[in-house]
């Protein structure tokens, strides 16, 4: 009898103990102690930012908007196809809902909670579906994909972002006229190199930090980076995450933008150029290796980078001797890498070492 009491006692203190944990530990976050126990939380927000005020949406109002079902191909890093059935909101009826519309925006960042984030580019935003996804082939997705997947149907999986925590909207994507082109190639040279490990290799990276003080480019000036890679693959980034990350500018698919802690599929492998503000740092050598027309080499570059039409351009190179030089003559120079490994520059029978930079007078 008087075990039994005891253990009832005890049963009771324990329900109310862990009644107490349960609640302590849910009371900062906007869940209820019910909503645990069901695999989809409703009651997890996203936050769309960018706007004059944050908004949050809950997974349960997404849900109450039209859903679309719709068969999907996922192809993966490696092009693997994967096909399923998604069923979503579509993230125009929702921006419509916040008086937005999906096809003037200047493009969307998609940011998740283990810290992938991808830009949406306004191409993409005029002419595609964009799902918020919540179930998958009729379950719930995945809890790693919680609280919703972005879906776009016919883009590439690197857009299609789990566990959506945030859409940043964003108001000034453009980039502004290049009138600095500095060459990675011979500006590693001059900064601290470190040991990276890059899966099972270890090679040399710079920081970017570095990279932005010797061009005395402010941190606060980096608002978005623009990539383009050697297979013709371009993406931005977030200024404050290329801030803080690295090059490696040895080994392979070098130079590769990366940082340790960063989701891998945000790297940038074999990088053609990268323009922060009105400067592009541009790899030579991967230059070289994808022009196959190596005469028309600087008109190309120049007309694709959006660099300043100018009447006279400024040459340095590594020790900072500096030449100026017309367009014409510009447009006729080739560049090449000679067996020291350095990058030249030719025209009318002059050569630049170890080029640096060309600024747009
Ligand atoms: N949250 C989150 N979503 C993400 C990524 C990530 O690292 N985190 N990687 C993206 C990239 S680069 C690709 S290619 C696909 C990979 O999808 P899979 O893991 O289902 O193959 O997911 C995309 N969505
Ligand atoms: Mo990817």
């Amino acid at each position: 009898m008087l075990k039994k009491k005891s253990f009832k006692i005890i049963s009771i203190a324990f329900v109310v103990l862990f009644g107490l944990i349960l609640f302590g530990c849910t009371s900062e976050s906007t869940n209820t102690p019910q909503d645990l126990s069901v695999s989809t939380n409703n009651n997890d927000t996203i936050i769309i930012s960018g706007l004059k005020q944050n908004k949050k949406i809950t997974v349960k109002e997404i849900m109450d908007f039209n859903s679309v079902t719709t068969d999907v191909t996922a192809v993966d890093s490696s092009g693997k196809e994967e096909n399923y059935q998604v069923k979503g909101a579509l993230l125009s009826d929702i921006l419509n809902h916040l008086s937005l519309s999906q096809e003037s925006l200047n493009g969307i960042r998609l940011i998740a909670g283990d810290g992938y984030q991808v830009e949406v580019p306004s191409d993409i935003l005029k002419l595609r579906d964009i799902i918020l996804a919540y179930e998958k082939n009729g379950k719930p997705i995945d809890e790693n994909s919680q609280p919703v997947q972005i879906v776009i149907p016919d883009e590439r999986a690197m857009y299609w972002v789990r566990n959506l925590i945030e859409i940043e909207i964003l108001q000034n994507t453009q980039s502004e006229n290049i009138s600095t082109v500095i060459f990675m190639d011979t500006a590693f040279k001059q900064l601290p190199q470190e040991d990276y490990k890059y899966f099972d290799d270890i090679d040399l990276a710079i920081k970017v930090e570095d990279l932005l003080k010797q061009y005395s480019i402010a941190p606060s000036d980096v608002q978005t980076v623009s990539f383009k890679a050697s297979d013709g693959f371009e993406k931005n980034e977030a200024g404050d995450a290329f801030i803080k990350s690295f090059i490696k500018i040895t080994g392979k698919d070098a130079p590769v933008f990366l940082a340790p802690n960063m989701p891998k599929g945000m790297y940038v492998k074999n990088i053609l150029f990268c323009s922060v503000s009105n400067t592009t740092f541009i790899s030579g050598e991967n230059i070289i290796n994808s022009e196959t027309n190596q005469d028309d080499f600087i008109k190309n570059v120049l007309s694709y980078l959006n660099f300043e039409k100018s009447k006279m351009y400024l040459i340095t190179d590594i020790d900072g001797n500096s030449l100026e030089v017309t367009s014409s003559e510009l447009e006729s120079a080739v560049i090449f890498i000679n067996n020291k490994k350095e990058l030249n520059l030719t025209f009318n029978n002059q050569t630049v070492k170890n080029l640096l930079m060309i600024q747009s007078q």
